[in-house]
C-alpha cells in the first residue's frame, strides 16, 4: 500500500448524560477522525480518542493534533508499506505519543484490510462472533441502582461499576446480589492507596468478577499484594501502556487480567504483541472503552474477536453515549451481544 492522502477531521459532541468518575466528569467529547487514502483509492479510518486534558493519559487531543499534523502525517506522506506492521517500525523515530500514533496506524490497518477485501476482524485473525456487550455505570451512588436496572432491561449481561474507597459496600452488595444473572466488574481508576487497603478487602466479598486498577498505574507492589490477598481477580487498565508493562505485571505477579486499550498502546501492531504475550502466560484479556465514537469502537470490536479475549469488554450501543454516532450503521446491542460486520475493513461507513 502506498499512502496517497491523509485527512484529519475534528468531531465534537455532547454526551447524552455526564460520565462521572473519581478522576473527572466528562460532558462533551472531541476526537479526531483520521482518513488515509491508498494508491487503489480505498480509505482507511482511525479515531484519536485522547481527552481534552491529561486526566486519564498524558496525551491530550491538542497534543495529538499537533503530533499528527506536524510529525506523523509528513512522516507517512507517499510511503509504501508491504504490511501494516511496518508503520510501527517507522514510528520508532518518534518518542511516546502513542495515542496520536494509534489513530493513524489503525487507519492504515483498516486500509490494508480493505485492499484485501477482508473484514478487519478476519484480517487480524479474529474468530469469535458475536461479541458480548458490556456497559459502564459511572454515576452518583444514588443513581447506580436505577442505571443497573436500565442496563439489565436493555439486555446487557456485563455491567462495570465505577468505584472508589469511600463507596458504601452495602449498596454495592445489594445491587450485585439483585442480579445473579449479570456479571459485574468494578473499576477503581487507581483511587485506592496503601492506607485504604482494608477498604479494598471489604470489596472482596461483593462478588465482582474482577476489580480494575485499584491502585495507581505504577503501583506494581500494591497490585501484587492485592492479587495475593483478594479472591477477586485483579485487572490492570491504566498500568498497561506498552508491551513491557505487561511483562512487568507478569514478572511481579501484579495482576490476573489485562485491559486492552489499542489507543493507549499505540495501535494494532503493539496490541497484537500484547495479545500474544498474554496468551503465552494465560493472562485473561478484555477490550476497554474510551467513551469513543464508532470508528474506534469498530476497531475494538475486531480486537474483541481474537482468541484469548475471554471477558466482555466496554461495548455499549452507539446510542448509549451519542445522539448520533459517526458510523453507518450504528452499533446496536441485541440479546446482550453485538454482531460483527461482514463488510471489508472496519465494516462501517464513516459519516
Ligand atoms: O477507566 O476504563 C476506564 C472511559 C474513559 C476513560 C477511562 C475509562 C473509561 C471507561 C469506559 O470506563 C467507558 C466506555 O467507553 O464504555
Ligand atoms: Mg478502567
Amino acid at each position: 500500500v502506498t499512502i496517497r492522502d491523509i485527512q484529519l477531521k475534528t468531531v465534537r459532541q455532547p454526551l447524552r448524560s455526564p460520565f462521572k468518575t473519581v478522576l473527572q466528569q466528562v460532558d462533551e467529547r472531541e476526537v479526531i477522525v483520521v482518513s488515509v487514502t491508498g494508491d487503489k483509492g480505498h480509505v482507511g479510518s482511525g479515531e484519536c480518542v485522547a481527552f481534552e486534558t491529561p486526566w486519564y493519559t498524558e496525551e491530550t487531543i491538542t497534543s495529538c493534533r499537533f503530533v499528527l499534523q506536524q510529525i506523523l502525517v509528513p512522516l507517512l506522506a507517499n510511503k509504501t508499506f508491504e504490511n501494516p506492521e511496518e508503520v510501527w517500525d517507522l514510528f520508532v523515530a518518534v518518542k511516546g505519543n502513542r495515542m496520536a500514533k494509534a489513530a493513524i496506524e489503525m487507519a492504515i490497518w483498516d486500509l490494508f484490510a480493505k485492499q484485501q477485501r477482508e473484514p478487519l476482524w478476519k484480517f487480524v485473525g479474529g474468530s469469535q462472533q458475536p461479541i458480548p456487550a458490556g456497559i459502564v455505570v459511572a454515576a452518583d451512588p444514588l443513581k447506580i441502582e436505577e442505571q443497573v436496572a436500565l442496563a439489565a432491561h436493555s439486555g446487557y449481561r456485563r455491567v462495570k461499576i465505577k468505584v472508589h474507597p469511600h463507596m458504601e459496600v452495602a449498596l454495592l452488595n445489594s445491587v450485585v446480589a439483585a442480579y445473579p444473572e449479570l456479571q459485574f466488574f468494578a473499576d477503581a481508576n487507581g483511587s485506592f492507596q496503601e492506607d485504604s487497603f482494608d477498604r479494598l478487602m471489604a470489596f472482596d466479598e461483593i462478588g465482582f468478577t474482577l476489580i480494575e486498577q485499584p491502585f495507581g498505574e505504577r503501583q506494581w507492589a500494591l497490585h501484587a499484594k492485592a492479587k495475593k490477598e483478594l479472591k477477586t481477580k485483579i485487572c490492570l487498565d491504566e498500568s498497561i501502556a506498552c508491551l513491557e508493562d505487561v511483562q512487568q505485571m507478569i514478572d511481579q505477579q501484579a495482576g490476573d487480567i489485562v485491559v486492552l486499550k489499542m489507543s493507549r498502546l499505540g495501535g494494532w501492531t503493539e496490541t497484537l504483541k500484547v495479545v500474544r504475550l498474554c496468551q503465552t502466560h494465560s493472562i485473561g484479556m478484555w477490550v476497554g472503552g474510551m467513551i469513543e465514537f464508532g470508528v474506534s469502537k469498530a476497531h475494538n470490536l475486531a480486537l474483541a474477536s481474537l482468541p484469548g479475549i475471554v471477558y466482555p469488554g466496554d461495548f455499549s450501543a452507539s446510542q448509549h453515549f451519542w445522539e448520533k454516532d459517526i458510523i453507518d450503521p450504528e452499533i446496536t446491542v441485541e440479546n446482550g451481544t453485538i454482531l460483527l460486520s461482514t463488510q471489508s475493513g472496519i465494516g462501517y461507513r464513516v459519516v
